[in-house]
């Protein structure tokens, strides 16, 4: 039978804290969903935020929808909260003096778009007004501590959300970091990024978790090593010259060792072990 991942426990085990509410750009409750598949919208255009476009719902999990730019292929949607400040009504974009636009790579020949808004919209089901939610006011600094757990969007799967910590914070930036999986799937956000979310949001909002990842090679969770190398924010002028390998963890039987530090030359190869594009 479905059991629930437990936090509780899992925090008991490895000894390890909540990042707090007061971190995240969320509500303290999750909003609720009143959207339904097939209802039109307007949203930001993921891949060009200047342009407004229309979207439709594809799909619905706890609060989040899967969103498909009309005019566009099956091949980018994207997901975003119900009180996403990047979705709106339809008539939002027009009532503020803009102009509803094609999506990047729209299927069609461009001259054609006028007609098509028309067609796509004259027996559009949208959604209405109401069930669009205020985004929340993000905190005004960067609260996040090292090693705090979370509930973080895998932005390379992005239906899910996952067992995370916080790796590294730096200035407004913190690195996030996926349970039990070796690095290929971290990546540096802004603390106030809508993809974060605190301990037991999923459960509260209905929205499924993915537990902590258990993929190594002896096929056991007990050893898992942490990446071993941290990438440096995108914006970071400061250049890496030691990567902290951490220790393995959620083996609570034996105390840890102690960390290990590995200074490399920037100009040099790490060799076969090292993944240098992480
Ligand atoms: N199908 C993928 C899912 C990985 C999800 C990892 N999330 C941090 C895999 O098994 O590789």
């Amino acid at each position: 039978t479905y059991q629930a991942f437990n936090w509780d426990e899992y925090l008991r085990e490895t000894n390890s804290i909540a990042a707090p509410q007061s971190c995240f750009k969320q509500a303290p409750s999750p909003p609720y969903n009143d959207f339904e598949v097939s209802m039109k919208l307007e949203a930001l255009d993921p891949r060009n935020v200047t342009s407004t476009c229309i979207a439709t719902v594809i799909s619905i999990l706890g609060p989040r929808l899967r969103l498909r730019l009309d005019g566009s292929d099956n091949k980018n949607d994207f997901w975003r909260l119900v009180d996403s400040g990047e979705i709106h009504a339809i008539g939002h974009c027009e009532k503020n003096g803009g102009m509803l636009q094609p999506p990047l790579g729209f299927r069609m020949n461009a001259s054609s778009w006028p007609m098509f808004l028309l067609k796509i919209l004259k027996d559009a089901k949208m959604a209405p007004e109401s069930i669009f939610q205020k985004e929340p006011l993000g905190p005004r600094q960067n609260l996040f501590q090292v090693g705090q757990k979370l509930e973080a969007v895998d932005k390379k799967n992005p239906q899910l959300i996952c067992c995370a910590t916080v790796g590294a914070v730096k200035n407004d930036q913190i690195h996030v970091t996926f349970d039990g999986w070796r690095g290929a799937f971290d990546y540096w956000c802004r603390y106030d990024s809508r993809d974060i979310f605190p301990v037991g949001w999923c459960a509260r909002s209905g929205h499924p978790m993915q537990p902590p990842g258990q993929k190594n090679s002896s096929g056991t969770n007990r050893f898992r090593i942490r990446p071993a190398f941290t990438a440096p924010p995108p914006t970071s002028s400061v250049s890496s010259t030691a990567a902290e390998v951490q220790s393995p963890e959620a083996d609570t039987s034996a105390p840890p060792p102690p960390p290990i530090v590995i200074n490399f030359r920037k100009s040099c190869s790490g060799g076969p072990l090292i993944d240098t594009t992480q």
